[in-house]
């Protein structure tokens, strides 16, 4: 442990998000991180409520993600799914036998009327997790994306669908408004640092800068707030960001992700390959971090979190 004096909030998607969450975790002490989680994408499958995100983040801070998909838990089986599909039902999303388990468990939890960020700390709590994970809101959030084929919820777009559909915008139906969760509210009170982990803008950060009052905290946050790019070399590395931005008629680049932030984040870090971009987003008034940005090993992924921390506290 390097012992970093500091506290930190990251904001977090899936599987991007996770990773550098992850990094974040093995320099920070439990009391020094809370990772708050996107909800927009929770959908009712089989009758049971499925938080991807949270889980995707849970899992890969419990070092049991599986490593090819980055979400889901390492060798998984599909035996229930298989006995669903037999019996007629339409299975088009992947809910595995392990992973099951988290859902019956939230499911049951919610029911007896637990909020998800209670459920949630139990469920990484018995997963051995010690740093706080927490949902953006506990009231109802759903993303919802508009195409060329109708209004989708996120995972027919995203999984049913393979964000193949053209987008013409993405909403958030919030139920008149969410609420921060209390874990939320309470880490942007606490913590010195905010990091914008590398998470697509539209589907996993604009949800949380949409809960209420959250923008306008973010705005005003006393501390560091730093943001790496999800795009690399006008890719992302996983998932429709490049081609969302592309869609909505925005150049995909580190750039135009980073405009996305201008008046929420004072830094901003970008990977090696975009180094030619780093004036551009000098101009928009932030600082610029240039390094590697790919996390394939844990060292990447820590030697970013280290980074990240480094360049804000600097
Ligand atoms: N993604 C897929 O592409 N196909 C699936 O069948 C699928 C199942 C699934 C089950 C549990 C879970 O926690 C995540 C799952 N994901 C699946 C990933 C998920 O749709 C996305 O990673 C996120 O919602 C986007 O961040």
């Amino acid at each position: 442990m390097p012992g970093y004096d500091t506290n930190a909030l990251a904001l977090a998607g899936g599987v991007g998000g996770a990773k550098l969450a992850l990094g974040l975790a093995k320099i920070l002490d439990p009391d020094q991180l809370t990772v708050v989680v996107n909800t927009g994408d929770d959908e009712i499958f089989y009758g049971l409520h499925v938080s991807p995100d949270l889980d995707t983040v849970m899992y890969t801070l419990a070092g049991i993600a599986n490593p090819e998909t980055g979400w889901g838990i390492t060798g998984e089986t599909f035996n229930m799914l298989e006995r669903l599909t037999a019996y007629g039902e339409d299975t088009w999303f992947g809910l595995g036998d392990k992973d099951l388990a988290t859902h019956i468990r939230r499911t049951n939890l919610l029911n007896n009327g637990e909020s998800l960020s209670e459920v949630t700390s139990k469920l990484a709590a018995a997963l051995g997790v010690e740093h706080a994970i927490v949902p953006m809101t506990d009231d109802s959030f759903r993303t919802i994306v508009d195409t060329e084929i109708g209004s989708l919820a996120f995972q027919d777009y995203f999984v049913k669908h393979r964000s193949e559909p053209k987008a013409t915008a993405i909403r958030f139906d919030t139920n008149g408004g969410a609420r921060p969760s209390p874990g939320f509210g309470r880490a942007l009170s606490e913590s010195k640092i905010i990091v914008f982990c590398p998470s697509n803008p539209y589907l996993s950060v604009a949800p949380i800068l949409e809960v209420t009052g959250i923008r306008e905290r973010i705005a005003g946050f006393p501390g560091k707030r730093i943001a790496v790019s999800p795009i690399i070399g006008g890719a992302a590395i996983k998932g429709p960001a490049a081609k969302l931005m592309a869609e909505f008629g925005v150049e995909p680049s580190c750039v135009d992700v980073a405009k996305q932030y201008i008046g929420l984040c004072d830094a901003f870090v970008i990977d090696n390959i975009d180094a030619d971009r780093a004036n551009e987003i000098d101009s928009l008034g932030m600082d610029v971090l240039v390094c590697n940005t790919i996390m394939t090993s844990k060292e990447d992924k820590m030697a970013l979190a280290r980074k990240v921390l480094d360049f804000a506290l600097r």
